[in-house]
């Protein structure tokens, strides 16, 4: 067992924290629960859906992020798998929103399979998909992925890079995991670098010999993105180059969407929409930006943006059984903010939207759609939109065991106080 005391939240303490804001909760919730329900909304339905929604948190965003010019730690920062998994437990008491975990290997390898899963399993938190990173050079390798990994010129490298897939496959196999996220940095910086052709035919072939190993009851999920690392060309670039290679591979692939991978105005929620019409949607990683890969807190630049995403995947979700349970996570990096807050703002972010698209009446806008009264389809869109639903994301904590206010209760608690005590001011967490 571990040797740390790990921090849990009493729920005495979440007790006593609701009592202070239930009156003015209460009076919210029924003026707005009123208000919805003579429009026709069955807003027990809508409750209970966004407590069933749970995030998982990636076990590389718990700490301080950083750019290539600087990283400034948040103090207490977990150093172990085992403290990853306490602070998504924070999270998950207060939020009753991320029950689950996603691990990067070989970033987060567990050493003790039986004490990590009971301790997971003790905070209600599950493993979600499993990631492979053949974007750095681990210690010890015998190859390089400096000129890629599954696209490689060399076979020896690419042996090497779809080993490591299938190692990760059995270490989440271990933990209950369902799914491996594979994100290739291949691709190159200059022109003629590479043969594009070369590098998409490797890959694919990789790819494929990987999937043989992916358990029937698994997906494996493949995500793209335009450029970073690489500047000049990537190998897996859009949503098109990544169904490709989910469609050659076959039924248990599937495409994965990160919102910070498109190239500006590009949108996002249109790629979605089709992508489930053709079955082929299998996770999404939220996040916000301005420009690039920016990774900033959910909701904090293109909230709109967001709901767009989330009335495409409600959508879907009710009209595309074709699609697999999606995988969510936060795929997010924290540069100033303390990443538990910063979380749990992303968060009340993305059941925030959710629930706005969830007052969308599907069939008033079809039925809007089809004659083309192009008003009142942005009429239904943004009456939605403009709602307040804030109290609806209270009740479903409040009923699922969760808090009024994560971050109100995170501070009023002085969460972090407490961990930089148990951990000290000068850890540093594993990741990017
Ligand atoms: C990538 C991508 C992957 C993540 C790495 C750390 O940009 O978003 O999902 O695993 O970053
Ligand atoms: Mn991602
Ligand atoms: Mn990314």
């Amino acid at each position: 067992m571990f040797k740390n005391k790990i921090m849990k939240i009493k729920k005495e303490q979440l007790l006593d924290f609701n009592n202070s804001g239930i009156h003015s909760h209460k009076d919210n919730y029924e003026f707005l629960a009123n208000q919805l329900t003579n429009k026709g909304h069955n807003v027990e339905t809508i409750v209970s859906k966004l407590a069933k929604f749970q995030v998982a948190i990636p076990s590389w965003a718990l700490g301080a992020g950083g750019t290539r010019f600087g990283r400034f730690s948040c103090y207490g920062e977990p150093s172990t798998l085992e403290q990853k998994i306490e602070d998504v437990g924070v999270l998950h008491a207060l939020t009753q929103t991320a029950g689950a975990v996603s691990l990067h290997i070989p970033w987060d390898v567990p050493e003790d399979y039986k004490a990590i899963k009971e301790l997971a399993s003790s905070l209600d938190i599950k493993f979600d998909a499993v990631n492979s990173n053949t974007f750095q050079d681990q210690k010890d390798v015998r190859e390089t992925y400096k000129y890629g990994s599954l696209s490689n010129t060399s076979q020896a490298v690419r042996e090497q890079a779809i080993a490591h897939n299938l190692d990760v496959i059995n270490i989440g196999n271990q933990l209950g995991s369902k799914a491996l996220t594979v994100w290739l940095a291949d691709g190159s910086c200059f022109p003629g670098q590479n043969n594009f052709q070369t590098a998409f035919q490797n890959t694919q072939d990789s790819l494929k010999d990987i999937y043989k190993g992916v358990p029937d009851d698994w997906k494996m999920l493949i995500e793209y993105k335009p450029y970073e690392p690489n500047f000049y060309s990537t190998v897996i670039q859009d949503w098109g180059a990544s169904l490709m290679l989910a469609n050659e591979c076959g039924d248990k692939a599937f495409t994965l969407v990160d919102l910070g991978h498109h190239l500006p105005n590009s949108n996002i929620e249109q790629i979605v929409s089709i992508l489930q019409l053709k079955g082929k949607l299998g996770g999404f990683h939220f996040n916000d930006s301005k420009y690039g890969d920016d990774d900033l807190t959910v909701g904090s630049i293109k909230p709109y943006a967001l709901f767009l995403i989330f009335n495409e995947l409600v959508y879907g979700m009710e009209n595309n059984p074709q699609n697999p349970d999606l995988a969510w996570m936060i795929d997010a990096s924290h540069n100033v903010k303390d990443p538990l807050e910063d979380l749990i703002q992303s968060l009340e972010a993305i059941q925030e939207a959710y629930a706005k698209a969830l007052l969308i009446d599907q069939a008033v806008l079809k039925a809007a759609q089809e004659n083309n009264d192009v008003v009142k389809c942005q009429e239904i869109l943004q009456e939605a939109y403009r709602t307040d639903v804030r109290p609806l994301l209270e009740k479903a904590r409040l009923n699922s065991g969760g808090v009024l206010s994560p971050i109100h209760a995170y501070r009023a608690l002085d969460i972090r106080g407490g961990l930089i005590k148990e951990r000290g001011k000068n850890t540093v967490a594993t990741g990017l």
